[in-house]
């Protein structure tokens, strides 16, 4: 591979392009008018412009895509995570273009991206599965019998859903007609099939996922569990590795389901198998994800390896680098997303100026971002300003270090989720372990936050005066530098 070429942007485009250039691999990045002035295409060798700002001018264009990449010489591509990265048809047809794709192969996007064909697909491969159908059911009738087989309460899912549209709830045999005609409309709707199943409901579990990694010869080792069950409305929020309640019995078990699904579906790349743990400690196959993630950080840090360098070797035909035996967990890892949204009204997209943009340092922390100082935050695309991710040698201390390093992080401008992911990181359950994917609903009401970051970026003018004055005047160094910590604490803007 010499010329690797990323459809993406933001911080993914940057991540993959930086170990590409220690690889000694030139890159391209490709943009959209918004993303002109964008640090991706800044960092990447040269860069393509595909078309006007929204996604279906310029990210999404397939075609385009492979037409410069071939009168460019790109010799692969990276799909990154949204966009085009789980589309069948776009790994179908760069592969025929002659270029490798730095992803699965069309049928295993398609196979995985069926919630029903993923649970044929898996289930002579022993995978627990969440007792319940594996077809598509329309009989009303029918399917309530099967409800009463499987016991209340069930859920009713959508065969093509994803992210929890399309799911319905029912406690009680008589609203069971009622859920599953609206379960149906809903789907019908958002994805023009309205094909449902249904499932014993698991009540409150936790998220735990696989990181998995395949290459072309049939070796699949996984790189242990990320936990991601602090979510709201199905968008993580706080990711970590390993998770605080998984004995070394119950990883193992879940690592080995989590191989047998990615032999089930001939997978080769990156992936993640995703998997609801209940109260019991019991795990039931969820779905896969055919793609680099975006908390994939947390797992590179406790396992030492650089997923994307793997995802090179791997499309240029090498054998995995590593064995399953040669992995082991070192230490521990935790991952916020940042976000330009209000946390104090109901997460409402902030978007504007990144006014002032200064990263955390220091030991143990990685920062994936897309930004700098000055720039605005596009309206066109997700508002993740950026991942914030702390390796630290076990669980207390990581928290400890996500605590300090959100302390250190000062963005004006916009409103962040940082006050909030930092809520999250002084909770009792959360510090605990003793939570599951309902901890944001159980927890979190917005006039919790603190209201350090209301005094705004006057306050922190005033105090940097006020400080510099104070370390000329002090004679005591120590007691100024405490004091001044906790001022600092207490007026910092966000
Ligand atoms: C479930 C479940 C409980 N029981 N299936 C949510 C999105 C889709 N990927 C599957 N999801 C769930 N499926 C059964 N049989 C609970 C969820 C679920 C969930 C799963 C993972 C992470 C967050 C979640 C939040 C709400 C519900």
């Amino acid at each position: 591979m010499s010329k690797l070429l990323v459809a993406n942007r933001g911080e993914i485009a940057l991540r993959v392009m930086r170990t590409a250039k220690e690889m000694g691999i030139k890159t391209v990045a490709v943009y959209s008018e918004a993303d002109r002035n964008a640090l991706h295409v800044r960092y990447a060798d040269e860069a393509v412009l595909l078309g006007p700002p929204p996604s279906n001018q310029s990210y999404l264009l397939a075609d385009k895509i492979i037409e410069e990449s071939l009168r460019l010489g790109v010799d692969a591509i990276h799909p990154g995570y949204g966009f085009l990265s789980e589309n069948a048809e776009f790994s179908r047809k760069v592969r025929e273009a002659g270029i490798l794709f730095l992803g699965p192969k069309p049928d295993a996007i398609s196979t995985m991206g069926d919630k029903l064909m993923a649970k044929q697909a898996v289930k002579s491969y022993d995978v627990p599965l969440v007792p319940g159908l594996d077809e598509a059911i329309e009989d009303v009738p029918a399917a309530k019998k099967l409800a009463e087989e499987i016991g209340y309460p069930v859920l009713i899912k959508a065969a093509a859903g994803g992210g929890g549209k399309g799911m319905r709830i029912v406690h009680d045999t008589k609203d069971f007609e009622e859920q599953m005609q609206l379960a149906v409309s809903e789907a019908t709707s958002a994805f023009g099939d309205g094909s449902v199943f249904v499932e014993k409901y698991v009540d409150s579990p936790r998220h735990i996922e696989i990181q998995l990694i395949a290459d072309q010869h049939g070796n699949v080792v996984h790189l242990f569990e990320r936990e991601c069950s602090v979510q709201r409305r199905h968008q993580k929020v706080v990711e970590e590795a390993p998770s605080a309640v998984l004995t070394p019995e119950t990883r193992k078990a879940m690592g080995e389901a989590a191989v047998n699904v990615a032999k089930a579906c001939n997978y080769e790349g990156a992936g993640t198998v995703e998997f609801i743990y209940d109260a019991s400690g019991a795990f039931y196959f969820l779905e896969m994800n055919t793609r680099l993630q975006v908390e994939h950080p947390v797992s590179e840090l406790i396992t030492g390896v650089d997923l994307v360098r793997e995802q090179i070797r791997i499309a240029e035909g090498h054998e995995l680098s590593f064995k399953q035996e040669d992995l082991q967990i070192h230490g521990h890892s935790i991952e916020v997303r940042v976000y330009a949204e209000d946390p104090r009204e109901n997460f409402v997209p902030d978007i504007g100026n990144l006014k002032v943009y200064q990263r955390p340092q220091g030991p143990g922390i990685r920062v994936d971002d897309g930004l700098e100082e000055g720039m605005d935050v596009p309206i066109y695309y997700d508002p993740m300003i950026a991942k914030l991710i702390v390796h630290a040698g076990d669980r207390e201390q990581a928290m400890d270090r996500m605590i300090r390093a959100i302390d250190e992080y000062r963005i004006a401008g916009v409103k962040t989720t940082l006050p909030f992911c930092r809520f999250t990181l002084e909770h009792e359950a959360f510090r605990s372990g003793n939570f599951d994917t309902h901890f944001v609903q159980k927890h979190y009401e917005p006039q919790m936050l603190d209201r350090r970051d209301e005094s705004g970026e006057k306050v922190a003018a005033l105090l940097g005066a006020w400080l510099l004055q104070n370390q000329k005047e002090s004679t005591s160094q120590s007691t100024a530098q405490s004091s001044v910590g906790n001022a600092w604490k207490r007026n910092r803007t966000m």
